[in-house]
């Protein structure tokens, strides 16, 4: 096989990838990810030792251990595009030989679990509750530009696309599961499941209207009322389905945790917005070393 071209896999002089700023021996066999630069810390202040940090543009990681074993904690900003320069790019540090530029013959695969937070698109899921994503669908076209029926569920999409009347102008929604294997180390009577949004934008995508008329006035009250065969949407976000999509493609396991700040339903927001966020990440780093 030829190898992959500098024009493809951007390196930067020191040998680490392009916008990560990671080299291979910089992360760890389990990773947390997080939209804000700013969570990186507030996760890593619980850690025993922090052996790396580095960051360029929004894209902080920090490596160390918690209770003795290894996690590297990253920052993903916000939306699939991002998700896809993130799991391209981590990917690459397992997956190929940076020096040869081929891809490795014995591949790795990543435990990679998403601490964000969400809005309930549920009455009944409350402002500070959790959401498991035991699906995700994606409504942001991202993972279309690969060849991605192999991980797809097209009963779901199709069910979704029906009670939506969706637009397909907008391109088809896709639906991934989530990490089976993860979802039974992180699961607990307290977490809500079902599916998971995730919009390519955060305004008209989502259904806010500021200024501008949206295609769709009424597509979160059909989100709300979403139910196939007992898998009801929960909450919607910007990443959970692209990091579902490309972890299945790769073959890393992913799951994605959301603390819900706000309640689209009946329109509230939590009053210490940072309490569910903390208690997610204390949790997910006991779940981790159990
Ligand atoms: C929007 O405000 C951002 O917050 C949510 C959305 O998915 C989007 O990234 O998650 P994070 O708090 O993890 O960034």
């Amino acid at each position: 096989m030829s190898n992959i071209k500098s024009s493809e896999l951007i390196l930067n002089p020191d040998g680490s990838v392009y916008h990560l700023n990671l080299k291979p021996e910089n992360i760890a066999h389990d990773i947390i990810f997080v939209g804000d630069q700013y969570r990186v810390e507030k996760i890593t202040q619980f850690f025993d030792t922090i052996e790396f940090s580095t960051q360029k543009r929004e894209f902080k990681t920090q490596t160390g251990t918690y209770k003795g074993k290894r996690l590297t904690v990253m920052s993903t900003g916000i939306g699939p595009d991002n998700i896809d320069i993130v799991m391209n790019e981590l990917d690459a540090l397992v997956n190929i030989d940076l020096n040869t530029r081929q891809p490795k013959n014995n591949l790795t695969s990543l435990n990679i679990i998403r601490i964000g937070t969400s809005g309930s698109l549920q009455a009944d899921i409350p402002v500070d509750g959790i959401v498991m994503s035991e699906y995700a669908i994606g409504l942001d076209n991202m993972l279309r530009s690969y060849l991605i029926d192999s991980v797809t569920d097209k009963e779901i999409e199709d069910a979704f696309i029906s009670h939506t009347n969706w637009d397909l102008q907008k391109g088809r929604p896709y639906v991934v599961k989530g990490s089976e294997k993860l979802s039974k180390l992180i699961e607990s009577d307290f977490t809500y499941k079902g599916l998971t949004g995730t919009a390519g934008g955060f305004y008209g995508p989502q259904g806010r209207v500021l200024r501008l008329n949206i295609q769709d006035e009424e597509l979160n009250s059909k989100m709300d009322s979403f139910n196939h065969k007992g898998i009801r949407m929960t909450n919607l976000e910007m990443e959970t389905a692209a990091i579902y999509g490309l972890g299945k493609l790769l073959g890393h396991e992913t799951l994605s945790m959301n603390a819900i700040i706000a309640n689209r339903a009946n329109g509230t927001f939590s009053t210490d917005p940072y309490k569910a966020v903390d208690e997610l990440i204390i949790y997910v780093l006991n779940k981790l070393v159990s």
